[in-house]
């Protein structure tokens, strides 16, 4: 992994010349807009997640990988002017100018990432900066599981970390200020995108590890690779509850599951440091769940009443959810059974990496869980992890936090192609997708590609 701050060169980092044109070309922009060139570029990509959704909030690994979808920032300091300016090279979205003394999270929109990841930086200094102009490019298909708003988020923060010469910062460190500051604009998120996003290296998954943040690069086999499908369904989670309900079911669960094993609730709030405590594998944890936690739901006053707490205890335990009742066994039964698959995803993988039917298994009954006891997938989301099945993946699952976006399959390698032909077939053609826009934009392989970078500006 190269440092944080050192510049790459456009041509190591993007080796089509498409990839190269494109940079080009925001540059263009950059100077058609701002009047001059941009002093500053820095890249970052999204993410797929291989194994371990919604567990990284209850502070258990996850194994990510980075993606070559990634959002480029251009940015230039205004001596002459102290404002910050953020648009982007596709005008549709629309620009936003603020004092740079006043930046704030205020509202739900494209831009409001580039601010958290600014604000998550800015408030570490104490100095008045000048001003600043920046300009976005993203490739990160919006609202689909591959975390185009923590490239955002990370992007915004590295541009940030340059411009105020904020250099010291480790990309560990960089990771967990971008998981933070993302909190400003809507979702509790667990910090796996953000560090995936500086983390990621080519050609191997990071299992992730969080408290604080730190990674293990793990080799993948090389008989398969990973193929991404959009099932063409938007989610946008930051201004739904979905998202912060499971989070505070998590809390509670872990509350409640310390409190029946004597355990002090408040030193422990996440599944993972609770199972650390009682120094139980996730298995352990699972059984516990199973036996100290009844199914069905669990309303405010029977959790007031185990926890022994006020309601104003219980409505900072709860966050933003927006809850009533709570599914505390079928959530704690994701989290446990899905810390176990990452483990033992991750075991095959150093120890058995030819027993791919084992690894296909863990990615489907990751999504099982996922669509019985967490409810995040959809119809479309299962109906395309089916047609994936047929196909010919050894495994198919949705990716990122649900609701809508994109699936990732485990393929043997020499299938590929006709599994990509067979997926079209089965899933975009009948929605008129043709073959040609299916596989530029929501079917496409994917495979591990270097993190977050500060770019020479050609
Ligand atoms: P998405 O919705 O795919 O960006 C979210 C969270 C992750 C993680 C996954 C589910 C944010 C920024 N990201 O990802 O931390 O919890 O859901 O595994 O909230
Ligand atoms: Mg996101």
């Amino acid at each position: 992994m190269s440092n944080l701050f050192d510049e790459l060169n456009v041509e190591d980092v993007y080796d089509t010349p498409a990839g190269q044109q494109r940079i080009n070309n925001l540059i263009v922009k950059f100077e058609a807009k701002f009047g001059e060139q941009p002093n500053f570029l820095v890249r970052a990509p999204g993410r797929v997640n291989l194994i371990g959704e919604h567990v990284d909030y209850c502070g258990f690994p996850v194994l990510p990988i980075a993606i070559q979808q990634d959002v480029v920032i251009a940015g230039r300091t205004d001596e002459t002017d102290r404002k910050l300016t953020v648009s982007n090279a596709d005008s549709s979205f629309p620009e936003y100018s603020c004092n740079i003394r006043d930046v704030q999270v205020k509202e739900v929109k494209w831009y409001s990432y580039v601010l958290a990841g600014y604000l998550g930086i800015s408030q570490r200094i104490n100095t008045l900066p000048p001003g600043l102009q920046v300009m976005v490019d993203g490739t990160v298909p919006m609202s689909a599981g591959l975390s185009s708003s923590s490239a955002l988020v990370c992007a915004s923060a590295l541009m940030a970390a340059l411009f105020l010469k904020e250099k010291s910062l480790t990309r560990e460190c960089i990771a967990e200020v971008c998981a933070k500051a993302e909190r400003y604009v809507g979702t509790e998120g667990g910090g796996m995108d953000q560090a995936i996003s500086f983390l990621g290296v080519k050609g191997k998954a990071q299992l992730i590890n969080f408290n604080p943040v730190r990674c293990e690069p793990v080799s993948l086999p090389d008989s398969v690779t990973f193929v991404v499908a959009n099932c063409m369904v938007n989610k946008w989670k930051a201004d739904g509850t979905d998202f912060n309900n499971r989070v505070a079911e998590c809390r509670l669960a872990a509350d409640v599951l310390a409190t029946k094993l004597g355990l002090d609730w408040e030193k422990v709030q996440k599944l993972q440091p609770l199972m650390v405590a009682r120094d139980m594998t996730p298995k352990e944890l699972l059984e516990n769940v199973e036996q100290h936690l009844h199914s069905g739901v669990y309303t405010r006053d029977e959790i007031v009443d185990i926890l022994k707490v006020s309601d104003s205890t219980f409505a900072s335990i709860i966050g933003k959810s927006s809850n009533e009742v709570f599914r505390l066994y079928d959530r704690a039964v994701h989290v446990a059974g899905e810390a176990a698959r990452v483990a033992e995803f991750r075991r095959l993988c150093d120890e058995n990496p030819a027993d791919v039917q084992a690894l296909g298994r863990l990615i489907d009954e990751s999504h099982d869980s996922l669509k019985v006891k967490y409810n995040v997938s959809i119809e479309e989301l299962d109906n395309l992890t089916q047609i994936c099945k047929g196909a010919g993946a050894l495994g198919s699952r949705l990716v990122g936090a649900g609701f809508g976006g994109c699936t990732i399959s485990m393929v043997p390698k020499e299938i590929v192609d006709q599994f990509i032909f067979k997926v079209w077939e089965a899933y975009y053609k009948p929605l008129n997708v043709s073959e040609e826009e299916a596989t530029s934009k929501h079917l496409f392989v994917t495979s591990p590609y270097a993190g977050a970078c500060v770019l020479k500006v050609p």
